[in-house]
């Protein structure tokens, strides 16, 4: 097959409306802090286990349409033996990798970083490729303070984002390129607002020049939101439209799907943020999400690592992924948080 045909499959399914994506890439040390947190143990075994709750979800494939992988998810089996890339797609959902290796000082820079990984990556997206990786993720962060994020970090990494996405798609692998503008700090909506604009504009600059094609990118951006711990609470329709603004201006219409990240929002705010910026209406692209925490929240603080949780577990899953699809299309309401889901 060739590459344009792979992307092209890929991107069809990715950008379904009512689908979005389960990002469940959490390296060993962040997941081991989530469970942490809520008094799990963190093993190959327990991560494993947990991984599997979240993919074999009843009826999820209704609103899921990729999983972002971990590389060492991406080598287990679920407990039939089943490799996990097989087990999604035999349920109609694409396998996707994580492939940067995470964050560095950059240099010359007030404690800004950079992400790191882009030595040996075509080797790497050939071997994820044959264990069924469709798709892939990087991670670029910008922090906001006074004096920050400065031109030298939304430059570097502007470019080594689209260098990434350009080798990606030189491979058939869809990359989701994901700038995200941190909610850390007491940053108001505004100043938000202003940053992630530049932040987008350099991302499409450098996606231009390294000639990526963008009907085959997923934009994975933050919403434009105040710091959290900001006094001034920005309403779910100044969030909307703050952020429908800077993407309407910096996101080319040729883009299929924007697919955001919570970034520490609670998993209602995220949900009720993609509803009301689908309800604004008349956007270019197909507007989805793509959570890691917003989706797997509820999911693990029922599990709590034991078998007997585990249905309760995926119901709380399923009710996050159903809710975050109907926002999707803008028909998710406060009131469906008090339902009962059925999902299978
Ligand atoms: C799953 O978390 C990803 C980061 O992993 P590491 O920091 O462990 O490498 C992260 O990229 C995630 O995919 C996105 O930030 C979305 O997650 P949230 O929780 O912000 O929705």
């Amino acid at each position: 097959m060739s590459t344009i045909i792979e992307l092209e499959s890929t991107i069809s399914k990715l950008a379904a409306r009512g689908k979005g994506i389960l990002a469940a890439d959490e390296s060993t040390p962040t997941i081991t802090k989530r469970f942490q947190a809520v008094g799990i143990e963190s093993s190959e075994e327990t991560r494993r286990t947990y991984r599997e709750i979240l993919m074999t979800t009843p009826g999820c494939s209704q609103y899921i349409a990729g999983v972002i992988l971990y590389e060492e998810t991406l080598n287990q089996k679920t407990s039939q033996g089943i490799p996990f890339p097989e087990a999604l797609k035999n349920t109609g959902i694409l396998p996707g990798i994580k492939v940067d290796k995470g964050l560095v000082h950059l240099a010359n820079s007030l404690d800004e970083q950079v992400t790191q990984g882009l030595d040996g990556l075509p080797e790497r997206l050939t071997e994820y490729k044959s264990k069924g990786a469709c798709f892939a993720k990087w991670r670029a962060v910008y922090s906001i303070s006074d004096t920050t994020p400065s031109k030298l970090a939304i430059k570097t990494n502007a470019e080594v984002l689209a260098r990434y996405a350009a080798i990606c798609q030189e491979h058939g692998i869809v990359p989701i390129v994901e700038p995200e503008v941190l909610i850390d700090g007491d940053h108001t909506l505004a100043r938000c607002e202003a940053v992630t604009e530049p932040v987008l504009h350099a991302v499409f600059n450098a996606l231009y020049r390294h000639k990526v094609k963008l009907e085959y990118i997923v934009l994975k951006p933050s919403m434009v939101i105040n710091g959290k711990t900001c006094p001034q609470k920005a309403s779910i329709r100044e969030v909307a439209e703050a952020t429908i603004r800077v993407l309407k201006r910096t996101v080319p219409g040729a883009v299929p799907t924007i697919n955001f990240l919570s970034g520490g929002q609670t998993s209602e705010q995220s949900t009720a943020h993609l509803n009301a910026m689908n309800q604004l209406g008349n956007l270019p692209w197909n507007l989805s999400f793509s959570y890691a925490r917003a989706l797997q929240d509820y999911c693990m603080k029922t599990w709590l690592g034991q078998a007997k949780n585990i249905a309760a577990a995926q119901t709380a899953f399923a009710k996050r992924a159903k809710l975050n699809s109907l926002a999707a299309q803008g028909k998710y309401t406060e009131a469906m948080e008090k339902e009962e889901v059925s999902h299978a």
